[in-house]
């Protein structure tokens, strides 16, 4: 009985020193300590004040005068920004009483007569048919131009457009809506870089005496985010624009939409937009200036359908892209490694900055 337990100990044993030896393979192990996953920041500072605190006051407007607003917008952040603009809380306000005509206070006589109240002579007036207007908001024709600059200054000026010009004649409550709130894209800064924003409100010289001594108020907000949404891709709209230098956003029917993933292997994008020509061939390209773009890159190419809506989506490979141009040109006018011809008015054009980083 004791020889079997000790047979059975030693093939306990043996089988211990089986499974020891199939362990004893070579091997290496490495191990990497210290590793950190950081949030980036987000974070725009305007006219040198972070928060932004100064407010702007354009006084003693008259019909077919001027008043200028600019700023300029700077990227403290660690991430390129795609900013956009919007004005809230539009208040349109008769300005100061200067005498009562039943009980009402008005602000002066050519505006209580404008406004349909009746005044007979010293101190007699009847306001039985006056009806206050003081939306001056609907009076101003707005004007909006952005240049983007990188980090080395006022000669580094990589971008700029006009967004509205006196020629679309959009009065502040087409823009931002009658009591405001719709966000208008900008365009976007770069790390460290800035973006001057040049606006104009200019009194239509046909407003009437309707308007005499009102006040309009509001608020500014500028709204900077990081590229890439909630979808997990960046969006830039393209654009037909006027011929340079201007550059100015043409509003039409004539727009796309191009989303993107920013980093990626591959640059992975989806393009939806309805062009000049039908059943065209357009090219996507990442455009590298100067004219006539050699080094620009292919996205993508697609034909127009009957109703000259283009779609399609894709992956290319362009190598990182930092502060690029995004265009859709007619495939005629692209050779395969240049531009040959430039027919703008079927082109669209960008209307922010990209950047993709491949990974
Ligand atoms: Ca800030
Ligand atoms: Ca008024
Ligand atoms: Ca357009």
């Amino acid at each position: 009985m004791k020889k079997i337990l000790i047979s059975l100990a030693m093939i306990a044993a043996v089988g211990a020193i089986a499974i020891g030896a199939t362990r004893a393979y070579f091997s290496d192990t490495e191990t990497s300590t210290g590793n950190t996953f950081t949030a980036g920041t987000i974070d725009i500072a305007i006219d040198d004040q972070n928060p932004w605190t100064r407010n702007y006051q354009i006084g003693d407007l008259k019909p077919g005068e001027t008043g200028n607003i600019n700023f300029d917008i700077t990227n403290v952040g660690q991430n390129p920004v795609n900013v956009s603009k919007t004005l809230t809380s539009i208040t349109g306000t008769g300005g100061t009483p200067h005498y009562t005509c039943g009980g009402v206070s008005v602000s002066s006589e050519p505006e209580f007569l404008a406004e349909h109240g009746t005044f007979n002579g010293q101190g007699v007036c009847d306001s039985t048919n006056w009806v206050a207007n003081d939306n001056v908001a609907s009076q101003i024709i707005y004007d909006l131009s952005v240049k983007v600059y990188g980090t080395t200054g006022e000669t580094d000026l990589l971008w700029w457009q006009a967004i509205y010009t006196d020629v679309d004649g959009k009065k502040i409550t087409d823009v931002y809506g009658p009591t405001g709130g719709t966000y208008v894209d900008l365009g976007m800064i770069p790390v460290g870089g800035h973006m001057i924003v040049t606006q104009s409100y200019h009194f239509d010289y046909n407003a009437g005496n309707e308007y005499q001594g009102d006040a309009l108020s509001f608020d500014i907000t500028i709204k900077g985010e990081q590229l890439t949404s909630n979808t997990g891709y960046a969006q830039v709209v393209l654009d037909n624009k006027t011929a340079g230098p201007e550059y100015a956003v043409i509003t039409d029917g004539y727009q796309g939409i191009l989303n993107y993933k920013t980093m990626n292997s591959t640059f992975d994008f989806n393009f939806t937009g309805t062009v000049t020509q039908s059943n065209t061939g357009y090219t996507l390209i990442y455009a590298v200036d100067p004219w006539p773009q050699i080094g620009s890159k292919v996205l993508g190419t697609a034909i127009s359908n009957g109703s000259g809506v283009v779609s399609f989506a894709g992956t290319a490979t362009p190598g990182s892209i930092t502060n690029g141009k995004v265009w859709l040109v007619l495939s005629n006018d692209w050779s395969g490694t240049q531009m040959s011809a430039w027919n703008q008015a079927d082109y669209l054009l960008e209307t922010g900055l990209i950047n993709y980083t491949q990974n």
